[in-house]
């Protein structure tokens, strides 16, 4: 038995498109996942978000789950289109009261709201008029859009992130195409990487210079990273997996949290990775209060070949090869729905190596979870897969806390099951499992769990 921290935040994470519904309702815009979801061969089974969770309507009875559950604090995302139909000019009265209720009913039930600004759906105008994240311009949008925010909801939202996941949107979106905006390039994904760190560069700096000093809040990035084990005690390889690292978590943290982008990627990437000018670098360099961190498994990681292209590496499995790094599995390694693989211990090493390389900053884990292929018995569900990688997990949480690394909150993703991009509803992730006819929220038994962990705030 170890015991967290006294003031642990413990939460769970959703984000707008995949809960809320409400499509064309409440004056809200088409994002680019609306028109993605509904372009025909970009989805499994064509599934939607139409609807979702139908959140938008049942937000209330979701408060209700969260105040079960016994959360601390929740993480949600406020669709920008919601705010800005088109992204841009027009603000949109009803989308503000929408999240305005939302919060004031959290807040109301002692929970935090962790808000995100944008978890991937663009505003569709912005991406058809405007070529979104390739065009430097939507550092000001971004800015502007979270200006709005930041007054809106302010007065009550203490935790900002600007951003999910920039790699995903880069490289699922610009590189491998299968996420919005589904297109597939060598240069893209470097420029559009660039022109989120702007975003979020120019939208910190509107909160630091406009707000902080009377709301008191706290603003980060929530960037996704894995982690990369050696495949041998090859000093190639370890390098590989250094570089792999880099080229995952350090494109983005080291010019938040350094000021510059890791040398390896300099090196390997020549002009195609952008300069940043002073005024960027001004805006990035230190810029997060905090290290919002979303982790969810682990590869092994060796040397390929200077000379292996992209098309070689798809046809061994690759995604992405920039970094000349081969990533593989052991096959003994257990795996989620995701075929994602479960290595509590690469958590841990991943939170030290995070704590090494910037300078120890306060980690919040802003998503963790598991994908199961969950099943309604007797109005159960025995998700005990689920439970263990929760269990396995936090206990490696608590060891690395105990070593010293300043972990300060874990957010489950995720609240409930949805819509799991891609993959439409055929993964869930959720501590709630959703039946997307009836929409009725069933609890599964880890969520009954987790309930026991954060009361007894021990793992
Ligand atoms: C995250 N990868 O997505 C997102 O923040 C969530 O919206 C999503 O539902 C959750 O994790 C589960 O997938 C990721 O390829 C998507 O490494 C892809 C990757 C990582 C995270």
């Amino acid at each position: 038995m170890a015991k967290f921290p006294k003031d642990f935040i413990w939460g769970v994470s959703t984000s707008a498109y995949q809960i809320e519904g409400g499509w064309l309702e409440g004056g809200k815009g088409l994002s680019t996942w609306d028109v993605f979801t509904h372009t025909p061969g970009k989805i499994l089974n064509e599934d939607k978000a139409d609807v979702a969770c139908d959140h938008y309507h049942l937000y209330e009875e979701d408060i209700i789950l969260l105040k079960n559950l016994g959360v601390k604090a929740y993480r949600f995302s406020i669709a920008w289109a919601r705010i800005m139909p088109t992204g841009y000019g027009e603000i949109n009265k009803e989308g503000i009261e929408f999240y305005s209720k939302l919060i004031d009913l959290l807040i109301e039930n002692n929970i935090e709201p962790w808000v995100t600004l944008h978890h991937w759906d663009l505003p569709s105008a912005l991406e058809l008029e405007k070529d979104g994240w390739l065009n430097p311009a939507i550092a000001d949008y971004f800015a502007e859009y979270a200006k709005i925010c930041f007054e809106a909801f302010g007065d009550r939202v203490k935790n900002w992130i600007t951003l999910n996941e920039p790699w995903v949107i880069s490289v699922l979106g610009y590189s491998v195409g299968i996420f919005t905006p589904g297109r597939v390039s060598t240069t893209e994904p470097y420029i559009a990487g660039h022109n989120l760190l702007r975003a979020h560069g120019k939208a910190a700096k509107v909160y630091r210079e406009q707000f902080k000093a009377i709301q008191k809040g706290r603003i980060c990035v929530a960037n996704n990273c894995d982690w990369r084990e050696p495949k041998t005690e090859l000093a190639e390889d370890k390098a590989a997996a250094e570089r792999s690292l880099e080229f995952l978590l350090g494109w983005f943290a080291d010019p938040l949290f350094k000021g510059h982008y890791p040398e390896s990627m300099v090196e390997k990437l020549g002009d195609r990775l952008p300069k940043f000018t002073e005024e960027d670098i001004a805006n990035i360099k230190g810029s997060c209060d905090i290290f919002g961190l979303n982790h969810y498994s682990t590869m092994y990681a060796q040397n390929i070949p200077e000379t292996t292209t992209n098309a070689d590496l798809h046809a061994i499995g690759g995604l992405h090869g920039d970094d000349e790094v081969l990533l593989t599995a052991d096959e003994n390694w257990k795996k989620t729905t995701m075929d994602w693989n479960v290595i509590p211990w690469g958590f841990g090493k991943l939170l030290k190596w995070i704590d090494n390389r910037y300078d120890h900053p306060e980690i919040y884990v802003t998503e963790n979870g598991m994908s199961c292929n969950d099943i309604v018995v007797n109005e159960k569900v025995n998700d005990t897969d689920r439970i263990d990688f929760l269990h396995s997990y936090l206990a490696e949480l608590s060891r690395v806390i105990e070593s010293g690394v300043k972990v300060k909150g874990y957010f489950v993703w995720s609240l409930m099951d949805n819509f799991e991009w891609a993959s439409g509803y055929s993964k869930r992730f959720g501590l709630y499992y959703v039946d997307f006819n009836t929409l009725e929220r069933i609890p599964k038994e880890s969520a009954k769990w987790y309930k026991e962990i954060i009361l007894k705030n021990e793992i």
